[in-house]
């Protein structure tokens, strides 16, 4: 008897029951293709699922970082607070899911192990760890932040306390009531859920390697009156904000410091710092492109944490010397007060690295006793989805070693010599540096259209031309250029993953972005090849 598992056949293999995987599926069946979603978690959510750390929380304000592709969930959905929490945020994910019924279309607690495009029948061949499907297309929206990134201390396997990691968090509660905790990262995750754990832990031990800058959120419950006047106009909202760089509402000052009265711009920052999150970046169009301007924002910041901070080699310990927004701005309830706590202690990794860990202590600057030990570390960001799946494409290409000095893409969205194939928010897009969610409808609208323009012009088989990815990757990084976004070390750049490529991945503008993206579809899909003989 034969124990090969059956091949599942459809028309398209979508990776990832995140955000991006729910609305493709969506999409496709809307189109009378037949798709699956193969999912490695046992529910739907991606990163809402698994970064479940004590005050998780969106940071872009939930009116905007929410689907707006049907108008009676738009106007429907209320969120309770301007900045949704993780488990508010994994409800309406699985609202969604209920709502479309896209259940019946996932394949849960099965991870995709190969992905192999078969030359012959042109359809991919796809191996999980439970089955084996063959398909037309396949789509993976495997989101930019979700492979973990765990580093190799010496002795971490030795640790017999609680070990936690933020972005594969259990779904049980964590009590740390009585604890002695260590926190090993100052990211966004760290910098959210430290002020949380300083309240509940006996001592928190905070190991930094690098300070970050953090804005405060200025949270609250949702404003009726704001909710009522932007769901009246929700699509014009929606489609004002995708005029901006980063498409996101609250970033839309065109005025410059440069150009701008110092006082005048020290009053304006102050307003942003009590009111915009993340938009403080964009509070002054030459915050994101010019040295001088830029460090203005930066020493407002730096001024601020030594204000808030008590202990003045704590405050400095905390203050970031390189460009704000160089790496991932945070925003935060509360971070830097909380080390004006007495149960809280900064520990600078830059002089005093961690050497070892033990069974129930962590050795840096000394011995620290603790029974918790958590890992802030983030991702291998943009390209570790994608690269810890063997994906084969044309003669024999394995998508690993193409990318192995810096992924290339076309738009994001195709990769040369992988022919049928789609990356929703791949790099070369502005994903990251956009506001997630309408970058992810529009490219899984584009894809849905390309797909249904095939179909209607009789194509079987779509990929990039080598060319125009090379060239997409120029331009991409010319932008980058005239941006302080690239001397920084960062996860944008892939600087934060030991032995990564270094090379910038997002691309900068959702504006210009957009307009390429419709100038390529206008030109019968430019750039792309459609059926190529060899
Ligand atoms: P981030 O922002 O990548 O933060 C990870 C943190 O962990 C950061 O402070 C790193 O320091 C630190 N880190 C990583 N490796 C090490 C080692 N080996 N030793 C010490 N410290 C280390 O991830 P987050 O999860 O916080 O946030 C990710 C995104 O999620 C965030 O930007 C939002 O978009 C949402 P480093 O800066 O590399 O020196």
């Amino acid at each position: 008897m034969s124990h090969e598992k059956q091949t599942q056949e459809f028309d398209v293999v979508i990776v990832g029951a995140g955000l991006a995987g729910l609305y493709q599926l969506l999409k496709l069946r809307q189109l009378g293709l037949t798709a699956v979603i193969i999912e490695k978690a046992d529910q739907v959510g991606g990163t809402w699922h698994w970064n479940r750390y004590p005050g998780a929380r969106c940071d872009i304000p939930s009116l905007e970082y929410s689907y707006q592709f049907d108008e009676s969930l738009q106007q429907e959905w209320n969120w309770s607070e301007k900045y949704s929490a993780q488990p508010e945020i994994l409800e309406y994910i699985n609202h969604v899911a209920d709502r479309f019924e896209l259940r019946d279309g996932i394949k849960f607690n099965e991870e995709v192990i190969k992905a192999e495009f078969d030359e012959v029948n042109s359809s991919w061949k796809i191996k999980t760890s439970a089955s084996n499907y063959e398909s037309r297309f396949v789509i993976f929206a495997t989101g930019c932040l979700s492979v973990p990134n765990k580093p190799d201390f010496e002795g971490l396997e030795n640790f017999e306390g609680q070990l936690l990691q933020t972005s594969t968090w259990p779904q049980e509660e964590q009590s740390f009531s009585g604890k002695r905790v260590a926190i090993i990262g100052t990211g966004s995750s760290a910098i959210q859920s430290i002020p949380l754990i300083a309240e509940q832990a006996d001592q928190l031990y905070v190991f930094q390697r690098t300070p970050n800058y953090s804005i405060p959120s200025n949270n609250g419950p949702m404003d009726k009156e704001r909710e009522k006047e932007v769901k009246e106009r929700y699509s014009e909202f929606r489609k004002d904000n995708w005029q901006n760089g980063f498409g996101i509402a609250a970033i839309s000052d065109e005025s410059l410091i440069s150009e701008t009265d110092i006082n005048e711009v020290h009053q304006q920052l102050e307003e942003n710092w009590e009111s915009a999150g993340l938009g403080f970046f964009g509070g002054y169009a030459d915050i994101p492109l010019d040295a001088n301007s830029n460090d203005v924002a930066a020493n407002f910041v730096r001024n601020k944490i030594s204000e808030i901070v008590d202990d003045p080699d704590t405050a400095k310990i905390l203050t970031p010397d390189y460009h704000i927004g160089g790496k991932r701005l945070c925003v935060d309830t509360g971070y830097f007060e909380t080390f004006n706590r007495e149960n809280v202690h900064l520990i600078n990794l830059k002089e005093n690295p961690i050497t070892q860990i033990s069974s129930l202590s962590l050795d840096a600057d000394k011995t620290y006793e603790i029974d918790t030990l958590i890992l802030a570390t983030g991702f291998d960001a943009m390209t570790g989805a994608l690269t810890g799946i063997d994906i084969i494409g044309r003669d024999g290409a394995k998508l690993k070693d193409q990318w192995e000095n810096g992924a290339k893409s076309y738009l994001g969205l195709g990769i040369a010599n992988f022919p049928n194939l789609f990356t929703v928010t791949g790099p070369g897009s502005p994903s990251v540096l956009s506001n997630m969610l309408p970058s992810i409808e529009q490219h899984v609208n584009w894809i849905t259209d390309c797909i249904e323009w095939m179909n209607a012009n009789d194509k079987k088989v779509i990929e990039s031309s080598k060319t125009a990815e090379d060239n997409w990757m120029v331009l991409v990084n010319e932008i980058a250029d005239m941006t302080i976004f690239t001397d920084t070390k960062s996860w944008y750049n892939g600087s934060n993953i030991e032995d990564k490529a270094k090379a910038f991945l997002p691309f900068i503008g959702v504006p210009v972005y957009t307009e390429m993206l419709e100038q390529v579809v206008a030109e019968d899909y430019k750039g792309f090849i459609f059926d190529r003989v060899n």
